[in-house]
């Protein structure tokens, strides 16, 4: 079956989590993705390794279904083969420091004179203005965009989210601005630009609570738990100040994930009364709407706490859901990564590893129905060093002994 980005080349010169997480979607929606590495490989091969001398899982859960190829980018040959390269593909995509591209000698403009129609795709930390040579990485994105200080506890310190909205959640804003500017190229025969800033992405996802910081200007966040407001949205725990009330409450036996998500709509009360045993207060004015609730969400969630502590999250769920009542247990990771229903939805996939051998990475989380995502293995550096360069830019197996010899590639 013929994918959808088949026949879309891709020259990966992304490296960490952000930019990788970006080029593994288009890798598995079909593209041919080459990862350029520099000669000692993308760090992440060799970071928090769990087994020695082996590419660590932070490196082949990122990028699957690519090629690898070594280029020393700082040598004159090597931005001559580089350039050869840059001819040969549709997307180049990069997550470096800011600058590095063009201190390696390539310019936008430069990379525009050799391939019109190339999509130059770049994350970095910030836009235009006083952070744009800063560095960045996941908990800095959070901390500027918006995340950190809406995520916590009111009395407590600001929390980075486990969820990598930082380098995932930019890579993904990435796929979406490359797959438009692919698709204007269709119209336009030309390449543009695509750029996207973590902190922009971040704040992005974090939309609603610019949406709060306005609010507050006509009156207290009564979606939220919080008693007193100042001028700024404060942490609000696991509310989410939605138009829906929420809250984690436990159940048993009382482990450290041992807590479902339950979110009160204004039919589900009535029957939430009667799971919990008080179906006297569906009907009592002082409960029975979402305005009265509103002032004492937190006895709300206790009475239902009252209940739930005494069965499992998984009992609680089912009791919910046979009245439809919006709820989620929280899940472990090893909960996820053991769960039967994610394995038959290829989103919890084992691959095969010519090294470490079989292991369990996360899928495609988005389906086509006519381009079926496949996961395969990461590559091992320089794996396709003879196939690039050998087979499509026609260097002798004599040149490539050289150009290994001195550190070319
Ligand atoms: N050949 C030769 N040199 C290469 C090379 C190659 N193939 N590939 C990269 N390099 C060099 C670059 O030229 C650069 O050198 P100079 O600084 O001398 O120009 C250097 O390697 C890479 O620099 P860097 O700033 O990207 O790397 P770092 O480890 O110091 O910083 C990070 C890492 C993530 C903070 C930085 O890349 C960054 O801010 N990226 C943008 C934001 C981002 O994506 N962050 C997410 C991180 S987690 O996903």
């Amino acid at each position: 079956m013929r994918k959808a980005l088949e026949g879309v080349r891709v020259l990966d010169m992304t490296h960490v989590q952000s930019g990788p997480s970006a080029t593994q979607i288009l890798a598995w929606l079909g593209a041919d993705v080459v990862k350029l590495e520099a000669i000692t490989g993308d760090i992440t091969r060799k970071q928090l390794r769990d087994l020695p001398d082996v590419d660590s899982l932070y490196f082949t859960m990122l990028n699957s279904n690519k090629r690898s190829i070594t280029l020393n980018m700082k040598s004159d040959k090597g931005k001559q083969l580089f350039t050869e390269l840059v001819k040969k593909f549709d997307i180049l995509a990069e997550n470096f420091g800011p600058g590095a591209v063009d201190r390696m000698g390539f310019s936008w403009e430069k990379l525009q004179e050799i391939n019109p129609k190339l999509i130059y795709a770049s994350i970095k930390g910030f836009g235009d203005g006083p952070y744009k040579f800063y560095k960045a990485y996941e908990v800095v994105a959070q901390a500027m965009g918006g995340s950190m200080s809406t995520t916590g506890f009111e009395d407590g310190p600001p929390l980075a989210t486990g969820a990598q909205i930082g380098d995932s959640g930019t890579g993904m804003h990435a796929v979406a601005g490359i797959l438009a500017a692919l698709y204007q190229r269709e119209h336009t025969g030309e390449g543009q630009r695509v750029t996207v800033a973590m902190q922009h992405a971040v704040l992005n996802l974090c939309r609603v609570k610019l949406r709060d910081q306005q609010r507050l200007a006509h009156g207290p966040l009564n979606e939220y738990p919080n008693k007193e407001f100042g001028d700024e949205v404060p942490r609000s725990a696991n509310a989410s100040g939605g138009g829906q009330p929420g809250w984690a409450i436990k159940c048993a036996p009382g482990g450290p994930n041992d807590y479902i998500y339950v979110i009160v709509q204004p039919v589900g009360w009535a029957p939430i009364t009667q799971l919990i045993g008080r179906p006297e207060l569906a009907n009592d004015p002082d409960w029975a709407t979402p305005e009265v609730r509103l002032s004492k969400l937190d006895k709300m969630f206790q009475l239902i706490e009252d209940w739930s502590a005494d069965h499992d999250k998984w009992e609680v769920l089912a009791k919910l859901n046979e009245h439809n009542i919006p709820c989620g247990p929280i899940l472990s990771t090893k909960e996820i990564i053991e769960d039967e229903s994610l394995a038959d939805n290829e989103i919890v996939v084992k691959v095969d590893h010519p090294e470490r051998g079989e292991f369990t990475t996360v899928g495609m989380p988005i389906k086509l129905s006519a381009s079926p995502a496949e996961v395969k293995r990461s590559p091992l550096l320089g794996e396709h060093n003879q196939e690039i360069y050998g087979s499509e830019l026609g260097l002798s197996e004599s040149d490539m002994a050289e150009l290994k010899a001195s550190g070319v590639i």
